[in-house]
């Protein structure tokens, strides 16, 4: 009786270790999973147009996936905004101060154009910082 009881209890821990390797393993993934595929959340790098603006200006996401954007600001306070009556409601990050990131989800559901810009004057050429959004 004491050699099956301490037999199980080694087969018990043994057990237990290789149920906590495979959850080393696969715990990373599934928080990959839920938390949605990198492949959706695109960053884009906001500086003043004079030191280049956005540094991604042309952009194809697919219709109807959600879209994560990551906005960093380099060298001041940008923000990325996009009025288009085909979407819900208007996206705006608000206020991105220098070496911050501001993120905002879309779901462009219809096919198009769209133009996304910085809502915070910024330089001179504030106006002239924006990028196309393409869904396919
Ligand atoms: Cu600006």
């Amino acid at each position: 009786m004491v050699k099956t009881s301490s037999k199980l209890r080694w087969e018990v821990i043994a057990g237990v270790l290789v149920l906590l390797t495979l959850a080393m393993f696969l715990v990373p993934r599934l928080d990959g999973m839920v938390m949605g595929n990198d492949t959706n959340t695109i960053l884009i790098r906001a500086s003043i147009k004079e030191a280049g603006g956005f540094d991604k200006r042309s952009i194809e996401v697919n219709a109807g996936e959600k879209i994560t954007f990551d906005i960093y600001s380099m060298d001041m306070t940008h923000s990325f905004i996009i009025n288009d009556d085909r979407l819900e409601s208007d996206v705006d990050t608000g206020p991105i101060h220098t070496g911050e990131h501001g993120t905002v989800e879309v779901v462009f559901d219809e096919p198009g154009e769209y133009i996304f810009r910085c809502g915070v004057y910024c330089s001179d050429l504030h106006g002239a910082m924006t990028g196309k959004i393409t869904v396919l």
